[in-house]
């Protein structure tokens, strides 16, 4: 965890290969992330026990997917002051649906930002994560930049 100022949780290890771009677009940026596998109802201790030391060890931003009856983000977001970013996970029969809807209703008062289902939303949760630290730390502002010039850039005029 040392370094780390994103946190990648996530509640299953099946859901890796959908948090994955989370990752790798923070890496891209030179951001160091701590990824985790915690569920809020599997493993609950080991949720609390991890945010209770969170923010002290230099984490920044949480960024976290489920699916099904999603919880993760919202028992992380009661647990921490930090910015919880909430990916629903498409890992039910209901498509991902239920953990958008269990992310994106949070009763008012503990606050989850909401994604899309889905490795779009992770990828765009790496991307908001970095946009948050961008606000205190010119040089990942800048990296932020480069990396919307170039994706910019990479965008044919035609399709042909
Ligand atoms: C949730 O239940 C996890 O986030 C996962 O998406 C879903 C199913 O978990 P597994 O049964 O595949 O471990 O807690």
């Amino acid at each position: 965890m040392a370094g780390s100022r994103v946190a990648i949780l996530m509640g299953s290890r099946n859901d890796w290969e959908t948090m994955k771009p989370a990752e790798q677009v923070l890496t891209q940026l030179k951001i160091e992330s701590d990824v985790r596998v915690i569920s809020a109802h599997r493993t609950p201790a080991r949720l609390t026990a991890y945010l209770a030391g969170a923010e002290q060890s230099g984490i920044e931003v949480i960024i976290a997917g489920a699916g099904g009856a999603a919880h993760l983000a919202g028992v992380t977001a009661a647990h921490s002051v930090l910015p919880v970013l909430g990916v629903p996970i498409d890992s039910s029969p209901l498509q991902g649906l239920d953990a958008l809807l269990a992310t994106v209703q949070m009763p008012g008062g503990i606050p989850v930002a909401t994604f899309a289902i889905g490795r779009a939303g992770a990828k765009n949760a790496g991307l908001f994560a970095a946009a948050i630290l961008a606000r205190s730390d010119p040089a990942v502002r800048q990296r932020l930049l480069e990396y919307r010039e170039a994706q910019a850039a990479a965008v044919p005029e035609r399709p042909e």
